[in-house]
């Protein structure tokens, strides 16, 4: 189900700054900026590698506001690892899947990710403790990106 770690979620209080420390401590390049008002973030891919179904990222997230998912995290754990992402074939039928295995799905349907991906998230307590996202890729898959 899984085929390959997509990236890893790393919450800031200051994007701007955290970008600029991985481009010149690990000469990585951003390839994506955005603002997702609907996950309460703004947002920066760092690109790694390339991979068969999708690359694979590191995710720098400031959030929009305190009552977003990534400000309740900083304010309780401070800056740190918020979630881990994996690559799936078709997100739609991964939460199928996985929602009938017990584990809660955090969506009820899939939602817009970055760079025309479909994404959603499984809850944190159902997952040893990580957060954990489901990402297909825009290109894989007949299914369209979710809104
Ligand atoms: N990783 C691990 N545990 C987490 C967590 C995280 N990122 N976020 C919250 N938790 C834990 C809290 O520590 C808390 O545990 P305790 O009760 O033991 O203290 C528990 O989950 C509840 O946390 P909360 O602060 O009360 O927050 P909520 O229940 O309101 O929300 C969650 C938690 C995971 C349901 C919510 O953050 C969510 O829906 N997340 C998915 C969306 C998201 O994170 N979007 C931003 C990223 C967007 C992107 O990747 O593109
Ligand atoms: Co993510």
């Amino acid at each position: 189900m899984f085929m390959r770690i997509d990236h890893v979620g790393i919450a800031c209080h200051d994007l701007e700054e955290k970008i600029a420390f991985f481009e010149r401590t690990f000469d990585l390049t951003v390839v994506a900026r955005e603002t997702n008002e609907e996950q309460g973030v703004k947002e920066a891919m760092l690109h790694i590698a390339d991979g068969e179904g999708g690359g694979s990222y590191i995710q720098l997230l400031e959030p929009l506001g305190p009552d977003t998912p990534v400000g309740k995290f900083l304010a309780k754990r401070g800056e740190g690892v918020h979630h881990v992402a994996f690559g799936v074939p078709d997100v739609a039928e991964a939460m199928r899947e996985i929602g009938g295995r017990g584990v809660r799905v955090l969506d009820a349907e899939p939602r817009h990710g970055t760079l025309g991906s479909s994404i959603a998230f499984l809850h944190p307590k159902d997952m040893g403790g990580v957060l954990t996202e489901l990402v297909q890729a825009p290109d894989t898959g007949d299914a369209a990106p979710g809104h």
